[in-house]
Parts: structure tokens; C-alpha cells; sequence
């Protein structure tokens, strides 16, 4: 019996698709803590599949407690959480895209007490030190989110917001509290960094540096993840994430998220972690200027003006003009 008959279905909302979680379409991904304190099969592990999954990274109650910091911020600055049930993020009717606070960049919260005990921490550090074999850093840039029902992020590879210095940069997905494939987790396509079929994606967008080439929008490449699985293959995984666990990926595996259909807002955090030795890229360290919602998520609405690009027409140049389908 496989694993996906074992294991009751249910629907999972990825980009502009419905899928069945398990099925043959939407995987489930293993875990690699087999391979703790093993950096050499922890490389291959993540060359053969594109990511690591691994349990109970962070301390959980520190991650617990990271999660009430946030809600307590969140809390402060509007009106998107019930007034009874915010401990657990239970959000307001009304919650949407525009009224949860952009928290991305160093701020108040990013590196505050609570979240700097799991994002800077020593279980982290340690973590980077011993794969990486030297004295490992991280971005003063923390990517923290709070995700709305019906939002996702859709298909990219991370190399296209973080590409100006060393390729071997990794990043570090941490759901703040028990987030289900139904609440909104990185989905991963297995194998989409290295396959063959995969080669003209990734020397094309894989390659484009979404400021440089002036870009208005997402700098998503799709919304839909089976333009990914048709056109150049990979298989789509997610997971069930319990506070601690993590996902460990490098700059050109496609990923996306699981849409939040839950009453709860999603909260998590994506940081970046490399050799202290290599270059980094500039933009995210030091003394930045924290950004404007520009891309990804809040990309969404933005006009474009002229002599800047859309995705649309990059497409078209790379030779992926045909129209995504019509979906659902
Ligand atoms: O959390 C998300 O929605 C997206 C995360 C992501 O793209 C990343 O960690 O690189
Ligand atoms: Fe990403």
C-alpha cells in the first residue's frame, strides 16, 4: 500500500489549483533528521531533492513564544485579529492583504527578544556551521509574514530577489506555530533546481534579478504549480509543520505556498543563511533602507510604468507565451 492510500485525502488549495493532499500530485515530504550531524549527507539529501525538511529544529516553546510576540505586535498595529482569540491569530471577517502590517525588513518585531531567540539562535547557527563547515551568517533582512485567508505566494525561485552574492545561499523557512498544507506551507517542486527538464527555466527567470531587469509585479513566474509539473516536470510536495520544524532550501529550487483558507492567520518566517566568508548580497545587510511592499505578495497591484517589464512580456520573450490555462 503507498503512502498517499494510507493516509485520509483532503483538498489543499496550491495557487490556482485544488489538489488532494496526499496524492500522486501533491506529495508528502520526508524528513532528512536521519541525517543530523551528517553535513555530507545532508548536502546530498538536499542536491538530489532540492530541500530538507527537518523536525523540530528550533526549540518549540521558543517558537511558541516568537508567535504570541507577533500577534501581540499585530494586535497593536490594527485591526486585523478577533478581539477574543487573537492568542491564536483568529482573524476578523473582514482580514484581507491590506490591513495585516507589513513586517519585513529589520523592525521592532523582526528582532525583538522573542524572535531573535529562534531566527538568530543558536540552534540555527550551529545548524548552518556544521553544514556549511565555517562560521555561518545571516541576513539582517528578516522576511516575516503574516498571510491572510485566500493568499498565497505563487511559483519563483528565490534567486531572483537575492542573486548578488554567493550562489550557496540558503533559505530558511520557519512557520511561527502549527501550520497545516490548509493554513498556507511552502510547497516545493522535488527536483526543479537540478533536473534537466528544468534547465531552460532556470537559465531564463531562474536567472533574471527582478530589479535590474525592472520588474513590476510578483516576479512569480506562474500561480499555477501544474504549468511547472507539465512544462519541465518535478513532483509537488508539502507537510503538516508543527512549531520547530523548518525547510532548508537553496536559490533555485521552485517553490510557492499552499493558499490560507483557515480562520487563522499564517505567520511565518523566511531568513537566509550562508558562509561568513562569501559575498552577501548588500541589499540585505547592514544598514538597509527597510523596503515598500514591492514584490511577491504585495506586488500584486502594483502599475506598471514605462521602460519596466511584466512578467507577461518576459515570458513571451523566453518563448513561454502560450497562456497558462484556465484553471479550477
Ligand atoms: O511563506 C511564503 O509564503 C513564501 C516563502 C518563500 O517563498 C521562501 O521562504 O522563500
Ligand atoms: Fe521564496
Amino acid at each position: 500500500m503507498t503512502e498517499a492510500s494510507e493516509e485520509p485525502q483532503r483538498d489543499v488549495h496550491l495557487g490556482t489549483r485544488i489538489v488532494r493532499f496526499p496524492s500522486e500530485e501533491l506529495q508528502k515530504m520526508q524528513d532528512s533528521n536521519h541525517f543530523l550531524g551528517d553535513p555530507d549527507m545532508l548536502h546530498r539529501e538536499l542536491h538530489d531533492k532540492g530541500y530538507l525538511l527537518i523536525r523540530n529544529f528550533h526549540d518549540r516553546q521558543d517558537v511558541i513564544g516568537a508567535k504570541l510576540a507577533v500577534l501581540q505586535h499585530i494586535r497593536k498595529c490594527g485591526v486585523s485579529l478577533q478581539a477574543d482569540g487573537w492568542r491564536d491569530g483568529v482573524m476578523r471577517k473582514t482580514c484581507g492583504i491590506d490591513n495585516v502590517p507589513f513586517m519585513e525588513g529589520r523592525n521592532d518585531i523582526t528582532h525583538s527578544e522573542e524572535l531573535k531567540r529562534v531566527f538568530e539562535g543558536e540552534r540555527p547557527y550551529k545548524f548552518f556551521r556544521e553544514f556549511l563547515g565555517c562560521n555561518a551568517r545571516t541576513f539582517d533582512f528578516k522576511w516575516l509574514r503574516a498571510v491572510p485567508r485566500d493568499t498565497f505566494t505563487g511559483v519563483h525561485v528565490d534567486n531572483v530577489y537575492m542573486g548578488r552574492g554567493t550562489k550557496h545561499l540558503y533559505t530558511l523557512w520557519t512557520p511561527i506555530g502549527d501550520i497545516p498544507a490548509e493554513m498556507g506551507v511552502v510547497a516545493v517542486c522535488e527536483g526543479s533546481h537540478r533536473l534537466p527538464g528544468f534547465q531552460i527555466l532556470q537559465d531564463t527567470y531562474g536567472s533574471l534579478d527582478v530589479e535590474t531587469s525592472r520588474l513590476k509585479g510578483t516576479g512569480w513566474f506562474t500561480t499555477d504549480p501544474f504549468e511547472i509539473t507539465r512544462r519541465f516536470g518535478g513532483k509537488w510536495k508539502v507537510f503538516d509543520f508543527k512549531a520547530g520544524d523548518v525547510l532548508i532550501f537553496g536559490m533555485r529550487t521552485v517553490h510557492m505556498s499552499t493558499t490560507n483558507k483557515t480562520e487563522f492567520l499564517r505567520l511565518s518566517c523566511d531568513t537566509r543563511w550562508q558562509s561568513a566568508d562569501k559575498p552577501a548580497d548588500p541589499r540585505y545587510i547592514g544598514n538597509f533602507k527597510n523596503p515598500d511592499p514591492r514584490f511577491g505578495l504585495y506586488g500584486e497591484e502594483i502599475k506598471c510604468e514605462e521602460e519596466e517589464t511584466t512578467m507577461d512580456e518576459l515570458r513571451i520573450k523566453w518563448g513561454f507565451d502560450e497562456k497558462p490555462p484556465v484553471t479550477i
